[in-house]
């Protein structure tokens, strides 16, 4: 059986104290947080985390810290002497997690599972730590559709890699379709601070094709198995372009999908590391890609500086 998008709750975004849609965990005397290791029990995190209001998701640990450590700079954070930013999810080395001031940073690792994974405890956690207004964020890489590599894509909505725009989820022996769609105020306030195309790099909305593998979901000709020519790579590419697709990624669906079902205000801004349309492998040197990382970075910063009035 599946269970439609018309049968779901509709996006309804959440105002003041973060709610969680699950009535069981209020009733839990604890709630583990396994793979960020904290508790609601054993840790005060309504003393370390009440004042959240914005929480950044992205991929890899590494640039996750980065990201935090830029933040400190942007939003002139003061850390004590002696000390450095500090890992909080450090008792489980499965994802990294930084606060600079009302900002967490945070990785979700590849693919939807990790990232339903964390999306789940993070969310759970600002439900905890009574938490008013979050926004979420996603900064990414990914792969163009007709656009220069180092362009910046907003999310509109996700899709699957049936270009379908909602998340099926497996439950209890019948698929659920929760619909993908993300919020698009703040879609289009992160488009009115995204830097001029005359500045060397442009910024769009469009959708985004989230798949669950790499290289054949994504119809590249380079894994280790692949069932299918140039010509039918070409187009399939080009019927997702047509279609109003402009990257393609592993992770938004999920994001979007949970942020809508939350009722929590999000948004997915990835950079594009190489065009789809003219090739699979990504070969820019280190120091380029790393620029071009930089970019969606930038953009969340700019947003969470507007928003909280920091010139
Ligand atoms: C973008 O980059 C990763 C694959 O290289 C994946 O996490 C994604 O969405
Ligand atoms: N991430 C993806 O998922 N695909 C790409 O092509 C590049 C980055």
């Amino acid at each position: 059986p599946i269970k439609t998008n018309e049968q779901l709750a509709d996006y309804i975004p959440q105002c003041g104290k973060v709610e969680l849609r699950n009535p069981n965990i209020a009733n839990m005397e604890e709630d583990v947080l396994y793979h960020i290791s904290l508790s609601n029990r054993t840790q005060d995190l309504k003393e370390m985390f009440s004042d959240v209001k914005f929480v950044c998701f992205g991929g890899s640990p590494t640039r996750m810290k980065k990201f935090a450590e830029f933040l400190v700079e942007e939003l002139k954070v003061k850390i004590s002497a002696g000390q450095a930013l500090y890992n909080i999810a450090q008792g489980s080395d499965r994802y990294v997690l930084y606060k600079i001031g009302p900002v967490l940073s945070v990785s979700h690792g590849m693919g939807i599972p990790s990232l339903s994974i964390i999306f789940h405890e993070i969310l759970k956690l600002v439900y905890h730590a009574g938490c008013y207004d979050v926004i979420f964020f996603r900064i990414g890489t990914s792969g163009g559709l007709g656009l220069e590599a180092g362009s910046v894509v907003i999310t509109e909505e996700a899709v699957d890699g049936l270009l379908r725009p909602y998340m099926e989820v497996p439950t209890l022996g019948m698929i659920l379709q929760h619909p993908s769609k993300l919020d698009q105020e703040v879609a289009m306030e992160l488009m009115s601070l995204a830097v001029p195309a005359s500045d060397g790099y442009s910024t769009v909305i469009g959708k985004t094709m989230c798949t669950t593998d790499f290289y054949e979901g994504q119809a590249r000709l380079d894994g280790a198995f692949c069932d299918y020519n140039e010509e039918d790579k070409m187009a399939f590419l080009k019927r997702v372009y047509a279609r109003g697709i402009c990257n393609i990624e592993m992770e938004s669906l999920c994001f979007a999908a949970y942020c809508y079902r939350a009722g929590i205000r999000g948004a997915v801004v990835c950079t594009t590391l190489l065009d789809r349309l003219k090739g699979d492998q990504i070969t820019s040197p280190h120091s380029v890609m790393e620029e071009w990382q930089a970019r969606p970075q930038k953009l969340v910063a700019s947003f969470i500086k507007k928003r909280l009035g920091i010139e």
